[in-house]
């Protein structure tokens, strides 16, 4: 381990440009982009000792700010299976960035050390950035510091942030050969690692579930609009968009018309545009073209998000973010997810900043489990991977879909013509606690049954993942079901079903108890008397372990029963079904089966979520108006506050209540009892040097005064800079 070259490079090139201290926030390190340079280095060291730790796979580094101003820059690390840099690495990250230039090699090496890297490893760092002026020369900083520690980059240029995502897992995928880096990117191949093979993944998929649509019943109108305006937030995704829509010819499928504004020939990034000018602000951004657009699409600086909205028939701007997105996306997969027949668990992840109107429309409409965890994206990914098919989406338009690798397999069996339910049937995921390096981490582990070659019933427990960020699962059994087959009527038919399963080979008590009698009988003829065990005594042995035996057997049953209620299991031959019905199941496998490859696993993708939101609206035949008809939005509002320091705020509770200063949230808690339908919270930006807060109530009005009355609040309590905020 030589770091001579880092010590070289510090010196004359990349010296520490603050006394602040920072942290590896939200989505990795950000600011102003003329300080960074520095910053960009050390993630460049990072980023080479975590490939190495990987075995040499590659991690990705991504220069960008995202929705932040274009003088802002900053960098997401991510890991080798293309999603946010693990947790645990994040604080080696917060170290490096605040050694004292003289310390950088000392705190390497006690990285080396902690996670005992093999230095000897080859290692790999492939690079982006977006279309930011700094760009360039902050990749360059980030190129000399692997390059500092003999490790090599691969430097794809400009490319959105979830393309990048789609790349390293790909390139890791294909690399394991048959060793999968996980179940998502099994069927991923090293064509796939490239921006034209990311192209081609989400078009094939694209077309092949647009060309199944149907055409409409009698008497039902296709409202589906065949054309959207997408503000590039004068990005690279209006870019990048533009690639992806030249691949957009179907033959069996009629692709919509994406018409690109904001495209940044003439405007600049992020200002007055952008998916985040237009949630936050709740307005269209500079340059919509009214004439003759129904519908709309804003992607942020990066591509990662995206917002849809439109304008009603008095010219009202309508927006539908992120929430509306995942309830069309989680009503689409319910309704496939019945009409497939499968017994698949479907999960919401939403942050605080979830409308409340969507957060209810979820539970009680849609009957999906609601779960709210902290802000930012790998809180929200960790938790969807709990159930078979994850849907997660900040309000803000960032989230994706995953699906388990038991989800893929059902399926796949389904297309195979294998209709019958696995004789696997995992439980909920059971969460252990255990105490693990830096806190408290959960194991998340299934335990299930299957049958053995002679058809014995045997438990198993599977883990699933380990060190999994805490993530509270609602426990209500009937949200958790998906399909509606009467619970009474399916234990009923299960438990008839399982007695017929071969598997319960307990030899009756009398019959074996009987044989051993005999046997001792011979045996009492054959040896005479004194060593002879009593009689008795041994058909008490035999009935104990009989008893113990059968009691297992009947818990194991119960479980299993318990396990059908809470995945609504269907038990049923291929023979009983019609042939109709294995029609509709196959139709039903294949969309989910499409659907699960427009979309991009690893992360939240603005160009992948609006494939995916534009297949079901026309496979529903649907308009953006009846969306956005699921539910009435609260009013809300958004601000920002700008303090001293803005981590005097701790918050607890998934960022819904504040911990700290003393008494802001008694404050918060008697402004939101006077008004209806109020709730609001305040929390540290971990992307910007702001607090933001969030209200909403039951009129627009009140939504403002409330936000309003907050914002002062945080001003006078948590040591306010500048000019206090309008109430
Ligand atoms: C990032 C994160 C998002 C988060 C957003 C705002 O998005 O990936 O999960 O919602 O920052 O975070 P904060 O409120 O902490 O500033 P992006 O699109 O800016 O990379």
């Amino acid at each position: 381990m030589n770091f001579n070259k880092v010590k070289d490079k510090i010196k004359n090139g990349y010296p520490k440009g603050t006394d602040r201290s920072l942290s590896y926030g939200t989505a990795g390190f950000r600011g102003p982009a003329n300080n960074l340079d520095w910053v960009m280095f050390r993630m460049g060291l990072l980023g080479a000792l975590r490939s190495k730790h990987q075995h040499g796979k590659a991690i990705g580094a991504m220069i960008t700010a995202s929705h932040n101003p274009i003088d802002d820059n900053g960098i997401k690390l991510i890991d080798p299976n293309g999603e946010m840099l693990e947790v645990s690495w994040e604080s080696a990250a917060t170290d490096l960035v605040n050694a004292g230039d003289v310390d950088v090699v000392n705190v390497l090496k006690n990285i080396v050390a902690k996670f005992e890297i093999d230095f000897s490893i080859p290692a790999i760092v492939y690079l982006a950035q977006d279309t930011r002026p700094s760009s360039d020369m902050l990749s360059t900083a980030v190129r000399d510091g692997v390059e500092a520690v003999g490790a090599s980059v691969k430097d794809f240029h400009l490319l959105t942030t979830p393309q990048l995502h789609h790349i390293v897992n790909a390139q890791n995928s294909a690399l394991s050969n048959s060793e999968q880096v996980d179940a998502m990117s099994s069927s991923l191949t090293a064509a796939d690692a490239s921006e034209e093979g990311y192209y081609a993944k989400l078009s094939e998929a694209f077309l092949g579930l647009l060309a199944l649509k149907g055409s409409s019943a009698e008497g039902v109108k296709d409202e589906y609009e065949a054309e959207i305006y997408v503000d590039g937030a004068n990005g690279i995704g209006a870019m990048k968009l533009a690639g992806l829509r030249s691949r957009l010819i179907g033959l069996d499928a009629k692709p919509p018309i994406i018409r690109i504004f904001n495209d940044g020939k003439d405007g600049v990034l992020n200002e007055n545009c952008g998916a985040d000018y237009v949630k936050v602000l709740q307005k269209p951004p500079k340059g919509t073209p009214i004439n003759g657009a129904v519908k709309y699409a804003a992607f942020d600086g990066d591509a990662d998000r995206v917002v849809y909205f439109y304008f009603d028939q008095a010219g009202a701007f309508r927006l539908l973010d992120g929430d509306k997105i995942a309830t069309l996306i989680s009503s689409f997969f319910a309704d496939l997810v019945r009409e497939s027949g499968l017994s698949l668990k479907i999960g919401i992840v939403q942050t605080a900043y979830a409308n409340g109107a969507s957060t209810r429309y979820i539970e009680q409409e849609l009957k999906v489990p609601v779960v709210c965890v902290p802000t930012g994206v790998k809180h929200l990914h960790h938790c969807a991977k709990q159930y078979d098919i994850g849907i997660y989406f900040e309000a803000n338009g960032h989230g994706t879909v995953l699906f388990s690798s038991r989800a893929d397999m059902l399926i796949q069996n389904i297309l195979d013509g294998k209709f019958f339910s696995e004789p696997y049937l995992p439980l909920a995921p059971s969460q252990t606690e255990e105490s693990h390096g830096h806190g408290r981490h959960r194991k998340n582990s299934h335990v299930g049954f299957k049958t053995d070659d002679k058809g014995d019933l045997l438990v198993e427990e599977v883990v699933v993942e380990k060190d999994q960020p805490e993530c509270k699962v609602a426990e209500s059994e009937d949200n958790m079901q998906v399909g509606d087959v009467p619970k009474d009527e399916l234990a009923l038919n299960t438990e008839a079903k399982v007695d017929r399963v071969e598997g319960f080979s307990i030899v009756p008590k009398d019959e074996l108890a009987l044989k051993h009698e005999a046997e001792k009988e011979e045996e009492d003829e054959a040896v005479p008397m004194p060593s002879v065990i009593p009689k008795d005594e041994v058909a008490l042995k035999l009935e104990r372990e009989l008893d113990d035996a059968q009691k297992k057997r009947q818990s194991s049953l119960v479980h299993m029963v318990q396990s059908i209620h809470s995945h609504n299991v269907e038990f049923f031959d291929a023979e009983e079904l019609t042939e109709k019905e294995k029609e509709s199941r196959t139709l039903a496998a294949k969309k989910l089966q499409l659907a699960s490859r427009v979309i991009n696993q690893t992360v939240g993708d603005a160009m992948a979520d609006l494939l995916l939101v534009e297949a079901v609206l026309s496979l529903r035949g649907m308009s953006i108006r009846q969306w956005d008809e699921f539910y009435q939005d609260l009013p809300s509002r958004q601000l920002k506050v700008k303090v001293a320091d803005r981590n005097v705020i701790q918050t607890t509770d998934a960022e819904r209540k504040c911990s700290t200063p003393n008494g802001l949230q008694q404050t918060i808690d008697s402004a939101v009892r006077r008004y209806q339908s109020g709730r609001a919270f305040v929390r540290p930006s971990g992307t910007e040097d702001v607090v933001r807060v969030y209200a909403e109530a039951d009129t627009q009005e009140n939504a403002d005064k409330l936000a309003g009355e907050v914002a002062s609040s945080v001003f006078q309590m948590a040591g306010g800079v500048g000019q206090p905020p309008a109430r």
